[in-house]
């Protein structure tokens, strides 16, 4: 049950949405201040990334996915653990849901249009069958998203259609790729396999959008981990424990290799 801002009604209503069309948008969620302090944060960390490894372009031309680090101010239980997010979440992949991924997509000036995809491969790749949703991204931009910075573009109600068939759909004008306009604070829950794309940053600004993923208890995806240093462990919540009970627990950040595994991204 939820201590957040919404009613249960509402809440009910948001889960709605997601079933319907595989995503929900939860307006000015989280204060400006917030977002301005975590931005403040993550500059630096795209700034490392690029010079270590920008050469991989891991997300496409000028477009970069960084994995955030598990301490302050990402590792903050006032986000990953906020009970409206939670609460949908839980309705939709399970209250024994576990957090398998912090991170964010970056595109810059020079980025293109992602080809259309699923960040997901299909469970059952032999038939011709989605199953309900197992993997959730709770997306929200650092930046307000407009025309200009490469707003993130998604076809409603793919989400539980083969790629073939979603993409059909999309080619012959029956789905239609819509840009979802998030300003800093908004937060988007979708499931992954929604058919979507990054669009071109033209803008001098680079537009981070960060990602948490909350997924079935059973599913693992090799790509994402979150590293738990082992002093920000013994802090935890016992709510934040069971998210996280299934990543790696650490000595310390500095003695974990960075680089981002992360490099096929489109199924
Ligand atoms: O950042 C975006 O707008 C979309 C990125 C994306 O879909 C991806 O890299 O898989």
């Amino acid at each position: 049950m939820s201590n957040g801002r919404y009613t249960e009604n509402e809440l009910n209503a948001l889960v709605e949405d997601f079933k319907r069309d595989g995503f929900c948008v939860l307006r000015a969620h989280f204060s400006k201040d917030k977002i301005r302090e975590w931005r403040e944060a993550f500059m630096p960390l795209l700034n490392v990334h690029i010079e270590r490894e920008g050469h991989k372009q891991n997300r496409g031309s000028m477009r970069y996915y960084v994995t955030l680090p598990f301490e302050a101010p990402f590792a903050d239980t006032s986000v990953y653990e906020d009970a409206d997010i939670l609460h949908v979440c839980e309705n939709i992949v399970g209250r024994d849901m576990v957090m398998c991924q912090l991170a964010s997509d970056t595109p810059l000036k020079g980025s293109d249009y992602q080809e259309i995809h699923s960040d997901a491969m299909p469970l059952f790749p032999e038939t011709n069958f989605e199953t309900p949703t197992f993997q959730l991204a709770v997306n929200f931009p650092l930046v307000d998203v407009t025309e200009a910075n490469g707003p993130f573009e998604v076809a409603r109600a793919t989400h539980l259609l083969p790629k073939a068939e979603g993409l059909k759909l999309i080619e012959t004008g029956a789905a239609k790729l819509e840009s979802i306009m998030l300003a800093a604070g908004d937060v988007m829950i979708r499931d992954v396999r929604g058919l979507h794309r990054g669009t071109p940053n033209k803008t001098d600004e680079p537009r981070p959008m960060c990602v948490i993923g909350y997924s079935r208890r059973w599913l693992y995806r090799p790509e994402v981990n979150i590293r738990i240093p082992r002093a920000m462990y013994e802090t935890l919540s016992e709510r934040g424990r069971q998210l996280l009970r299934f990543n790696p627990v650490v000595a310390s950040l500095d003695e974990v290799e960075n680089e981002e595994v992360y490099q096929a991204f489109a199924f």
